[in-house]
């Protein structure tokens, strides 16, 4: 049996809405998607997170980018909405050979270290997002060399160095594969599965040869965010080249394809010599998922755990996505089974 890594002040993050073509949406990423994953893996033993210092998340992440999720709720002002909402983003367009300036203004702010009109920041997000790390990170010292779950919320793998943006605050995978570098891994794998693309936790480690990301996801393409990353022809720079894979995937795909995309990855990951894993855990691609056109079965998702677990490795999965409250709980549980020991 798997132990599940677990934080009280994840259920405090309630995004309210997000501001989705010009128009507030219900959120997706609600605290009920923990009740119904804790529920469906009540028989499995719990560790409760224990606090870390800042460390590891200060080497994954820009101290502003850390100084801006802990500040700007507390700076927010009256402005008759309940969340802190970005309305301009100052991008290389915007800015030309202009310094990028730090505005005193929360409105002003709100866009300096966002990329999206979707993530929105309420009185609890900073305390959950902060927690996340500290389950990451005590997956981390509890992992040995067999397999443990972290139910990480807010999910992590769109935060880049700078930048937050999919429903994500602080990248808990990023953080994670780093802390198992410090804890003596020379080399570490991070497999993605979520259904979206983890430009975040690609751009972390996409100048790095010492960190693996692999990654099979909607393609970006097609439609599907984050729109600007996620293509095969990414595939590292400096250091890190050959040390980033994007498998990207048609609409519609199927088990079948998806399994033999996992198949490569299983591959690269034993090629590149990996000591140890870290898993994104999102199981946004399934059949009922609203956020993704992917189509996977539940017996997909144990075949792919099965398939990553035969890598026995020390592994970390951590939650990412996976929006269909009612196979939430089954589709994280059959995917843990697959893994199994
Ligand atoms: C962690 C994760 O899975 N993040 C994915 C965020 C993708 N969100 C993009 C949503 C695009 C449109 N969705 C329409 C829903 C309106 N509420
Ligand atoms: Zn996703």
């Amino acid at each position: 049996m798997i132990a599940v890594v677990r934080s009280d002040r994840a259920r405090g993050h309630v995004p309210g809405a997000e501001i989705w073509l010009g128009t507030r949406t219900p959120g997706t990423e609600v605290p009920e998607r923990i009740d119904v994953i804790e529920a469906a893996l009540a028989d499995w033993p719990v560790i409760e997170a224990a606090p870390h210092d800042d460390a590891v998340l200060l080497a994954v992440h820009d101290h502003a980018l850390v100084e801006h999720v802990r500040t700007i709720w507390a700076r927010w002002g009256d402005y008759g909405i309940d969340r802190v909402v970005p309305y301009l983003f100052p991008t290389a367009g915007m800015l030309g050979d202009l310094p990028l300036r730090e505005p005193l203004a929360p409105h002003a702010a709100a866009g300096r270290y966002c990329y999206d009109t979707m993530t929105l920041v309420g009185p609890g997000t900073w305390e959950a997002a902060r927690g996340a790390v500290d389950v990451a990170l005590t997956c981390v010292d509890e992992v040995g060399d067999g397999v443990i779950y972290g139910l990480t919320r807010p999910p992590g793998h769109h935060v880049t160095r700078t930048a937050y943006g999919g429903s994500c605050y602080l990248n808990n995978a990023a953080i994670a594969a780093e802390g198992l570098r410090r804890a003596g891994h020379a080399r570490v794998a991070i497999v993605d599965i979520d259904a979206h693309h983890g430009n975040g936790t690609q751009d972390v480690f996409y100048a790095r040869g010492d960190v693996l990301y692999a990654s099979v996801h909607v393609d970006p393409g097609a439609g599907w965010f984050p729109h600007y990353a996620g293509f095969a022809d990414e595939t590292g720079i400096g250091q890190g080249v050959g040390a980033n894979l994007n498998i990207a995937m048609a609409p519609g795909t199927g088990d079948m394809r998806w399994l033999d995309a996992i198949m490569g990855i299983v591959e690269r990951v034993m090629d590149f010599g990996a000591t140890a894993m870290v898993i994104s855990l999102g199981v946004d691609a399934a059949a009922d998922d609203p956020e993704s056109p992917l189509e996977i079965t539940q017996s997909g998702y144990f075949r792919a755990g099965e398939l990553l677990g035969a890598l026995q490795l020390p592994t970390i999965a951590l939650q990412e996505g996976g929006y269909h409250l009612p196979t939430l709980g089954s589709l994280v549980r059959a995917t843990l089974e697959g893994l199994g020991r």
